[in-house]
């Protein structure tokens, strides 16, 4: 882990000319819950494998992640434990640092997004990506509910998924969990507040829009060449044309939440980056927190390779929305080159499921007394891929 080491003195790698020099992420875990077998497996657990494997190859290779602090799903924790987000975050990073710890996960780096350097590193792409003219304001209706008096952020409202085929009744408005489609919390069929259950109202705020059928034409270049280069899954490949199928839309980047990176904008400062615009790149405020050096790492396409593992549902986040908000700085930033992706693990019958508390979580693991690399094994050769 990266402070332990760093105390102990160890030096920080950073890229070699004529090595492969390999960056290696596995989804940034959210942060307001304790971690279950299937989000082990699904990603901190597989690169952790893969990153063991490359530094045996004498690849120099360093594993990054972090967990996922900000956005609504902290909020809403907070107010159900009576705490502030921020006592949420501490508590339940220290919790996630211990269930990998004791899992041995190899990280070279385990951060959190709630830092100043995530601020700093979201701020300056911002900047970018206002200077090149991508982003565009526009008026969104937004769910707000009148009971909780509060515009409902989009995993706050559930109703029925929009699409014929699918019909799921209790998709969530930013996602939906049996089809994976990306949502609009206003195209769900008879929204509810997951907080009270009223049906809420249609409102008006003001946003910002990362353009993406601008970037259309630099997104579907870098998508055609390294999915074929990066060897790309069939899922990751499916699930990312199956996006650029339905069309590219400007994408709302920002939020009415208090607890989030500050939009740096007169306009806007009341509000915050919506936490998946911020999320990705905390993988990279968190190499900025292993190293100052970091964007010998970030900003070097020619000698960096960068591998990220995550569960099926984050892979739009992955090839779509991260790489069009790197490429729309115009900076040259390490994209990703490799996906690996797991489905979702089954627990008995059924899905694992924090939320629902159905499952085995990294710390009743603990008290099996079977040691962490049986449960390693196990995991390993379960894997579920497609
Ligand atoms: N926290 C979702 C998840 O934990 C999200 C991943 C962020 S990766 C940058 O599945
Ligand atoms: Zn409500």
């Amino acid at each position: 882990m990266g402070d332990e080491a760093d105390a102990g003195g160890r030096a920080e790698k950073l890229p070699i000319q004529g090595k492969r020099n390999i960056l290696i992420t596995s989804a940034l875990p959210y942060v307001n819950n304790v971690p279950h077998l299937g989000n082990i497996i699904g990603s901190v657990l597989s690169a952790d494998v893969f990153s063991r494997y490359c530094r045996l190859r004498g690849y120099n290779a360093i594993y990054i992640c972090g967990t996922d602090e900000y956005g609504t799903a902290t909020e809403t924790k907070a107010m159900e434990e009576n705490c502030s987000p921020q006592q949420i975050c501490d508590k339940y990073h220290t919790i996630h640092k211990e269930v990998y710890n004791w899992f041995n996960i190899s990280f070279d780096e385990f951060g959190r997004t709630s830092t100043l350097q995530q601020t700093e590193v979201c701020h300056a792409i911002f900047k970018k990506l206002m200077e090149n003219n991508w982003l565009s304001e526009n008026t969104m209706q937004q769910l707000y509910c009148d009971t909780c008096e509060r515009f409902l952020a989009d995993r706050l409202v559930e109703g029925i998924c929009p699409f014929p085929d699918c019909n799921y009744d209790s998709a969530r408005g930013d996602q939906c969990e049996n089809c994976a489609k990306l949502l609009n919390p206003t195209e769900l069929k008879e929204p509810r507040c997951k907080v009270c259950q009223t049906s809420p109202r249609v409102r008006d705020t003001d946003h910002l829009f990362l353009e993406l059928p601008l970037l259309k034409d630099k997104l579907e270049d870098y998508i055609n060449n390294m999915s074929v280069s990066g060897s790309w899954s069939q899922n990751a490949i499916q699930a990312t044309y199956a996006w650029l199928k339905e069309g590219l839309r400007p994408r709302c980047i920002t939020r009415d939440l208090k607890w989030g990176v500050p939009v740096p904008h007169e306009k806007f400062k009341d509000k915050v980056f919506y936490v998946w615009f911020d999320a990705p790149i905390g993988y990279v405020s968190i190499t900025s927190c292993y190293t100052p050096n970091w964007e010998k790492w970030w900003k070097n396409p020619e000698n960096v390779e960068l591998y990220q593992f995550m569960g099926k549902d984050n892979v739009p986040f992955h090839t779509v929305m991260f790489p069009s908000t790197l490429l729309g700085t115009g900076e040259n930033w390490t994209l990703m080159k490799g996906i690996s992706v797991t489905e979702y693990l089954n627990y008995e019958a059924g899905k694992f499921s924090k939320s629902k508390g159905v499952g085995v979580f990294g710390n009743d693991v603990k008290e099996t007394n079977i040691p962490a690399e049986v449960w390693r094994y196990y995991l390993l050769t379960n894997r579920p891929e497609d």
